[in-house]
């Protein structure tokens, strides 16, 4: 740290200017089918092969291959008949569309919605507030219509939101005892998957994802069968229509999207509905108390605003808006991994 080498030639520097050309070579690789590809054919495929499969040009599939060999996101091997690819063990699991644990929708939202906002970062930053006017010229007034511009946006904004849980939903759950807790909503539960983890963690429970019309219609269309018995749907936008009574709410990603003003309006909601003895599960990326790091959750910060009204937050914020709004007996679970819980019980 602080060494004459590190000024001498500043390795950092080198690598964050190119962390962006880092993560547009996997988004594409994955756009593209490569993984997909190499986990179908069960066998390591030349370039030319690979190119020919994805009716793709010989000169860009060779170049995009090898960079990805460099990420540790393809291995390669020399044979007689030349280089032949395949995928690592960590690509199998998460960059390939059809895995349990595909990363792949949050991925393609990444390189083509979030991607575009973060060309007026400094734009952001000097205003701030969200790009969509710029980046999409569409009004910032109103973040999720903006991010649910059309029908083809929001399914890639659910489906993206999804794929977190393959990875985070189990511990974010799983940070509290819930089982008491039977009638559960999860507020702006999108496309269902953490519901879904919750009725398999908690055998006793029924979640009812409540979230707007058009989300409700394409998330039983799409993301949760009629056979899930324990999931349930109820149309309505939280801050404008009432909220159901329940025992458990959860707020997944949900605060982190508005301003304290907001989010006091709709914890106050909640608050108001909620059975005596229930609770109210936050599942979000805490800040350090400092907000020192972690790195990733500061990131997500600066996403939230070019997209959004809203902010990553530290603990102690977050208790203070479900104090503010009548919540007690308020606890704190680190997962150490991206997403953490605090639950807050009336
Ligand atoms: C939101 C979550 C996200 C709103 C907009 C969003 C994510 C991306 N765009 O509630 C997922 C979290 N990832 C990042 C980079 O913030």
């Amino acid at each position: 740290m602080g060494s004459t080498e590190d000024l001498d030639y500043p390795q950092i520097i080198i690598q964050y200017s190119s962390g962006f050309l880092i993560s547009k070579v996997m988004f594409t690789a994955c756009e593209l089918g490569v993984f997909d590809l190499l986990l179908e054919s069960g066998k390591p495929l030349s370039s030319d092969a690979i190119a020919a499969c994805l009716g793709a040009s010989t000169t860009g599939v060779e170049r995009l291959l090898d960079a990805c060999v460099g990420l540790k996101l393809l291995a390669v091997e020399m044979t007689q008949e030349g280089a032949l690819y395949r995928n690592t063990e960590i690509s199998n699991i998460y960059l390939t569309k059809s895995s349990p644990k595909s990363q792949y929708h949050i991925m393609m939202y990444y390189s083509n919605t979030v991607y575009l906002c973060w060309q007026y970062l400094a734009d952001a930053v000097r205003e701030g507030r969200n790009q969509y006017e710029r980046a999409f010229g569409i009004s910032s007034k109103d973040p999720f219509g903006a991010m649910y511009r059309s029908g083809e946006e929001m399914l890639k904004f659910m489906a993206g939101q999804n794929s977190v849980w393959s990875i985070c939903g189990r511990d974010v759950l799983a940070a509290f005892d819930l089982s008491s807790f039977t009638q559960i909503y999860d507020l702006g539960g999108g496309g269902g998957a953490l519901a879904r983890e919750c009725v398999s963690l908690y055998p006793n429970s029924t979640v009812t994802i409540y979230d707007l019309t058009k989300v409700v219609q394409v998330a039983k269309e799409q993301f949760v069968s009629p056979e899930e018995r324990q999931i349930a749907f109820r149309e309505g936008d939280f801050f404008n229509d009432s909220i159901p009574e329940a025992e458990l709410y959860i707020l997944s990603k949900i605060l982190h999207d508005w301003d304290d003003d907001k989010c006091k309006q709709l914890l106050e909601k909640v608050y108001k509905a909620c059975k005596p003895g229930g609770g109210v599960l936050l599942v979000e990326s805490l800040l350090n108390e400092d907000k020192s790091g972690p790195v990733e959750t500061q990131l997500y910060s600066m996403n939230m605003l070019v997209q959004t009204e809203g902010k990553e937050r530290t603990a102690a914020e977050y208790s203070k808006l479900l104090e503010a709004a009548g919540f007690g007996v308020i606890q704190v679970k680190r997962t150490g991994k991206l997403y953490d819980a605090v639950l807050g019980r009336k």
